[in-house]
């Protein structure tokens, strides 16, 4: 074992010398593969095992459709026990709305990329929220095109590095990051908004309270619900792995500040 400042880093340059104990399964019974294929140190099967433990608490699994963006998180649309539909990029509230309206009492949830939804869809996010569709969109929001090489994004913070920024953003060259989370909450459709990260245990706990008041909203029916969850994409971020947590909280969430924005349910309470 070789220890850098202070950590025990197991050696990877050659295999183990006896297999892995496995202690305890702790996939949640709604991710049928526990295995994926998704990069060491993503945050994006954080937030997606965040979501489906929110709906399996909720007792709502027979009534969840699932609708899924294109990125890399598309990867668990073969392996969650839920029915799942793919929309094209960017067009998820779209298909999530007609999924809806077509069966009221279904309980409807997209997945997106920072990319698929805010580059790639923008409008579509706007107007579903607008219209206070009765729907719960998770956004996971990496700053970065993940799946296709680590390019900047809509959401991009300025300074941070990326495949086609690789001195890093720049207002005058790329122009301002999009803080979607905050541009929603103005809508007068939208019911929930909040923004969560999976960087640290207390955030993933944080998170999945946001996940779980949107889809309450949502069950409730008052409207349009919505979590952003940023996420780590260390190898978008061509950075170690172990430095992404960190890298999250110094950047990204530095900018897009994590909190619940907007609960109208709380506010008429209050
Ligand atoms: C119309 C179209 N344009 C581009 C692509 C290529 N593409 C696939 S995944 C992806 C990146 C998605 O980024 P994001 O939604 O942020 O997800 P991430 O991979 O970062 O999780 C792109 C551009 C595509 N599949 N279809
Ligand atoms: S490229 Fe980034 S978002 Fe995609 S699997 Fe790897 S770490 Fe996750
Ligand atoms: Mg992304």
């Amino acid at each position: 074992m070789k220890r850098v400042e202070g950590l025990t880093v197991v050696p990877t340059d050659h295999p183990p010398s006896e297999p892995a104990r496995l202690v305890d399964d702790f996939t949640p019974s709604l991710i049928d593969v526990g295995e994926h294929h998704l990069c060491p140190g993503c945050g994006e099967p954080i937030a997606i095992r965040s979501t489906v433990e929110a709906i399996e608490e909720l007792d709502v699994v027979q009534r969840t459709i699932a609708v899924f963006g294109i990125g890399c998180y598309t990867a668990f649309s073969n392996n969650l026990d839920v029915e799942v539909l793919q929309a094209l990029h960017g067009r998820a509230p779209s298909l999530a709305t007609g999924v809806k309206r077509a069966a009221p009492d279904s309980i409807v949830f997209t997945v997106q990329g920072d990319g698929d939804m805010v580059n790639e869809g923008l409008q579509e996010v706007i107007h579903a929220a607008a219209r206070g569709e009765r729907i719960t969109c998770v956004m996971l929001n990496n700053g970065v095109f993940g799946e296709t090489g680590g390019h900047l994004t809509a959401t991009t913070v300025l300074g941070q590095r990326t495949k086609n920024t690789l001195d890093g953003r720049t207002a005058e060259d790329h122009g301002h990051p999009i803080l979607l989370s905050d541009l929603l909450a103005q809508l007068d459709g939208a019911a929930y908004v909040a923004r969560g990260a999976v960087n640290s245990a207390g955030n993933v706990a944080r998170t999945k309270k946001m996940l779980t008041r949107a889809l309450e909203t949502q069950i409730s029916g008052r409207g349009f619900s919505f979590v952003e969850i940023l996420t780590m994409c260390p190898t978008g971020w061509f950075i170690e792995t172990q430095e992404a947590p960190d890298y999250l909280a110094d950047n990204l969430a530095a900018v897009h500040s994590i909190g619940v924005l907007k609960d109208v349910a709380a506010e008429g309470a209050g």
